[in-house]
C-alpha cells in the first residue's frame, strides 16, 4: 500500500507537512494558527496552485475527534490529490483556478496521540478541567452555536462535554480566529468526520431550516448521488438536527454564521460494521468517495458564487 493507504501517526504527519512544503515551495504554505492544549503546533496548509488576484477559498478541517482516524487521512489524500491532479483532472483544476484551500489535517492533535497511545476510542480534547478529574471537552460542542444547550453536556465526564464556555479550549479558539480573519474570503467550509456515511450541513443547533437551505440540500444530494452513481454507497443527507441528532456548540453551524454561506460536515464510512476501526484497506475507497462529494460541492460553490 501506499503512504496514502495507511493511518499515520501524529509523529509522522508532521513530517509530512515538512515534506509536503519544502517539496512543493510554491503552492503549498504551512502556516501556524495556535497550539493544542498540551502546546502542540496547529498547522493550516494553505494550496495556492493559481495566482489570480482576488481568489476565494474553501477551508477543510480534520480530526476534531480524535478515534475517527479516517479523517485526518482524507485531509492528506485530498492534499495529495490536489498537488497530483491539478492540470491533469478537470474538477480539481477548475476548483483550485477559483480557490484557494486551507486544509487543517489534525484538529485534535493530543487526542489523535493519545489514540495512538493509550485510548483507541478517545474521542474529546485533553483539557484538564477545574473542578473534575475527568479530561477532555468535545470540540465539536465547543464553538459559539447555542453552545451547550440540548445535545451537548455541562458534564466534564460526559463525551459531549461542552467545555467551561464557547471556545474555552485553543484548539477551537485558534480555528475560529482563523476564520474570523479570513471571512471574507471563505466560502465554503468542511469539516470530516466518521462513521455512518451523511453529509450535514446547518443547522445542528436547532431544528430551523438554514436561509439557504434549498441550495444545500440540492448539493448533498448531489454529491450523494455521484456517490451512489460511482461507487454503489448509500450516504444520507440533510440538515444535521433533523437527520441525526440536535448536537449545539458546532464548527459547522458556527461557520456558517459567521457568514459561510456553504458549510459542510461529512460523515465518511462505514455505516457501523468497523465503525471508528475502518481497516486501512478501506481507506482508498473512503477518500475516494468523500472526494467526489467535495468536488461536486465546490464546483457548485464556484457556479453561484
Ligand atoms: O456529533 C458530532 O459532533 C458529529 N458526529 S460524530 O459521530 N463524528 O461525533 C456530527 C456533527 C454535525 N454537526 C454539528 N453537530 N454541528
Ligand atoms: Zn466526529
Amino acid at each position: 500500500s501506499t503512504f496514502y493507504e495507511r493511518y499515520h501517526s501524529l509523529e509522522d504527519i508532521y513530517y509530512w507537512i515538512e515534506r509536503i512544503t519544502h517539496d512543493n515551495p510554491t503552492t503549498v504554505k504551512a502556516i501556524l494558527i495556535g497550539s493544542s492544549t498540551e502546546k502542540r503546533p496547529l498547522y493550516v496548509l494553505k494550496l495556492t496552485l493559481n495566482n489570480r488576484p482576488n481568489k476565494k477559498a474553501m477551508w477543510i478541517d480534520c480530526g476534531i475527534h480524535a478515534r475517527e482516524w479516517i479523517a485526518p487521512a482524507f485531509c492528506l489524500w485530498f492534499v495529495q490529490y490536489s498537488l497530483s491532479y491539478y492540470n491533469t483532472n478537470p474538477d480539481i483544476t477548475r476548483i483550485l483556478d477559483n480557490m484557494d484551500v486551507y486544509v487543517l489535517p489534525v484538529m485534535n492533535p493530543d487526542g489523535y496521540e493519545f489514540t495512538w497511545t493509550t485510548n483507541r476510542m478517545w474521542r474529546k480534547n485533553r483539557s484538564v478541567s477545574r473542578n473534575s478529574n475527568c479530561i477532555g471537552v468535545d470540540l465539536n460542542r465547543n464553538f459559539d452555536a447555542n453552545w451547550c444547550t440540548e445535545g451537548a453536556s455541562s458534564d466534564p465526564c460526559s463525551e459531549i462535554y461542552c467545555g467551561a464556555f464557547p471556545e474555552s479550549e485553543p484548539e477551537s479558539e485558534a480555528v475560529a480566529n482563523f476564520l474570523r480573519n479570513h471571512k471574507s474570503s471563505v466560502q465554503f467550509y468542511l469539516s470530516i468526520h466518521s462513521y455512518s456515511q451523511m453529509l450535514l450541513f446547518p443547522y445542528s443547533c436547532s431544528l430551523e431550516e438554514a436561509e439557504n437551505h434549498r441550495d444545500l440540500l440540492e448539493m448533498a444530494q448531489e454529491a450523494a448521488q455521484k456517490i451512489q452513481r460511482h461507487y454503489r454507497n448509500i450516504y444520507k443527507y440533510g440538515a444535521g438536527g433533523k437527520t441525526i441528532y440536535l448536537a449545539p456548540g458546532g464548527s459547522d453551524d458556527w461557520a456558517y454564521n459567521l457568514g459561510i454561506k456553504y458549510s459542510f460536515t461529512f460523515e465518511l464510512q462505514d455505516r457501523g460494521s468497523y465503525g471508528f476501526l475502518l481497516p486501512p484497506s478501506q481507506i482508498s475507497r473512503a477518500c475516494n468517495e468523500a472526494l467526489i462529494a467535495v468536488k461536486t460541492i465546490a464546483l457548485k460553490v464556484i457556479e453561484k458564487t
